[in-house]
């Protein structure tokens, strides 16, 4: 089994985390070793840059929002993400760069090609295997966040701005989007509403579909 990258991606609270965990469950099952990892964040430097921008009293020009987002994936990528792949191990990774697209460029409206640029040094322009986009709307999202608690320094920014990224997140499913993107690799994107079993059974079918290799170990282990 060669190391395969997959992320998880969409707006707050559409089920990434839930579906990350559900995912690597049946991947342990089928024997497939399997990491998981957040962004921003997974690395001890990245946990305290995440610190510093989900702090709700943090005051960060959108620039500085930016690049922090990236020096935390640059960790991310060289130090921990790259060792594993190459060792063969399948990483799930709970957001990366196309969140920064759409927050920081969609939602903060800073200059696409910019980020894109900046990104590409802070990725070493590794490109994921596959890119599960969960499909929701940012109000239901949000709504869900709310309910575990006090709101984080991105979750405060206001329904104006979610709505921007919600609308970002839609462009990414787009093939005219993704053929001007080849940097983003392949994308799919997967209705997240209904049950998380439901959402469950749409990821795995939707692995199965791009990445036979890792399905057939799934149905196998389920048969
Ligand atoms: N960010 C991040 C940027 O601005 N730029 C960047 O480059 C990057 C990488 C990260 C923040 O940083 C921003 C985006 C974010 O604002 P985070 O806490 O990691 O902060 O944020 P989220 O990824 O949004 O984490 P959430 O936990 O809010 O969302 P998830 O992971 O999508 O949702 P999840 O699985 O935790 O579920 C949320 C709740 O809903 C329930 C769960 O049990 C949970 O309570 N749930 C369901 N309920 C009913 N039906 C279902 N199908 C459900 N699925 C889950």
């Amino acid at each position: 089994m060669t190391g395969r990258l997959i992320v998880f991606e969409g707006v707050e609270g559409a089920g990434k985390s839930t579906q990350l965990a559900r995912l690597r469950a049946r991947l342990e099952r089928a024997g497939v070793s399997c990491r998981t990892f957040r962004e921003p964040g997974g690395t001890p430097t990245g946990d305290r840059i995440r610190a510093i921008l989900l702090d709700p009293g943090a005051s960060l020009d959108a620039r500085t929002e930016a690049l922090l987002f990236m020096a935390s994936r640059a960790e991310l990528v060289s130090t921990v993400i790259q060792p594993l792949l190459a060792a063969g191990t399948v990483v799930l990774l709970d957001r990366f760069f196309l969140s920064t697209y759409a927050y920081q460029v969609g939602g903060r409206g800073l200059p696409e090609a910019d980020v894109v640029r900046a990104n590409h040094a802070a990725t070493g322009g590794l490109i994921p295997d596959l890119t599960v986009l969960l499909g929701f709307s940012a109000a239901a999202g949000l709504s869900r966040a709310q309910q575990r608690g006090p709101q984080d320094r991105m979750e405060q920014l206001g329904a104006d701005f979610h709505q921007r990224v919600e609308s970002a997140f839609s462009r990414f499913g787009r093939i005219d989007w993704q053929a001007s993107h080849p940097e983003a690799g392949p994308i799919v994107v997967v209705d997240a509403s209904g049950t998380a079993d439901e959402v469950e059974e749409r990821v795995s079918d939707a692995v199965t579909a791009r990445i036979p290799d890792l399905g057939h170990s799934m149905t196998r282990a389920v048969a």
